[in-house]
């Protein structure tokens, strides 16, 4: 069976998956947006147990606790920021998919939900990006790998635009 993709309107930090995406900056010391919210709910541990990873580079990921959060762990992604698409955003973008997801399976994470990366402050295209998220995690759903991949939208607009991804058969 293939896992489910599915998007919901929710606030990403109120999921109780195996594992929440964060969409993070190469310091992994926090931040303002999605960043700033996991780091609120989980407390002050997240920070401490983060302080140790010596950060991330961009487009690769690493894996904490989730501490005061219902999600097990945190798995932390800084995306490109948007320079007008000539400075390899677009494969950046789809190596946060594909290294959170095969971190995730190293740990044998079954649910696991996203925020849209680099859609904020990061300033990536929204239909664009989400049509690199839909398409790497499709691909990982088509594997036995997951139960259940979550795109958390903060807003009815992304929303729709994560709907509209996935009713396309191949993006
Ligand atoms: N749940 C789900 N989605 C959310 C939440 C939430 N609680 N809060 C915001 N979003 P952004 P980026 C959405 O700016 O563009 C931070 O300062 C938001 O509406 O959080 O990757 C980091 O430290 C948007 O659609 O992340 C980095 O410095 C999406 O999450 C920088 O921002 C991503 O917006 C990363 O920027």
């Amino acid at each position: 069976m293939p896992a489910p993709l599915q998007a919901l309107q929710t606030n990403i930090v109120t999921l109780k998956v195996d594992a929440i995406v964060n969409a993070a900056n190469t310091s992994l010391l926090g931040g303002g947006g999605v960043d700033g919210a996991i780091h609120r709910a989980a407390g002050p541990e997240l920070l401490a147990e983060c302080r140790a990873l010596n950060g991330c580079k961009t487009g690769q990921a690493k894996i904490t606790r989730g501490y005061k959060l219902p999600a097990r762990h945190v798995i932390h992604t800084p995306g490109p920021v948007w320079h007008g698409g000539h400075a390899g955003e677009a494969e950046l973008l789809a190596s946060c998919y594909r290294t959170t997801l095969a971190l995730a399976k190293e740990n044998s994470i079954k649910t696991i939900a996203y925020p849209a990366i680099s859609c904020g402050v990061y300033g990536y295209p929204l239909e664009q990006a989400v049509a690199i998220a839909v398409r790497e995690c499709r691909a990982a759903a088509q594997s036995e790998d997951f139960e259940k991949i979550i795109f958390a939208c903060f807003d009815a607009n992304m929303l729709a635009l994560y709907q509209a991804a996935l009713a396309k058969p191949n993006h």
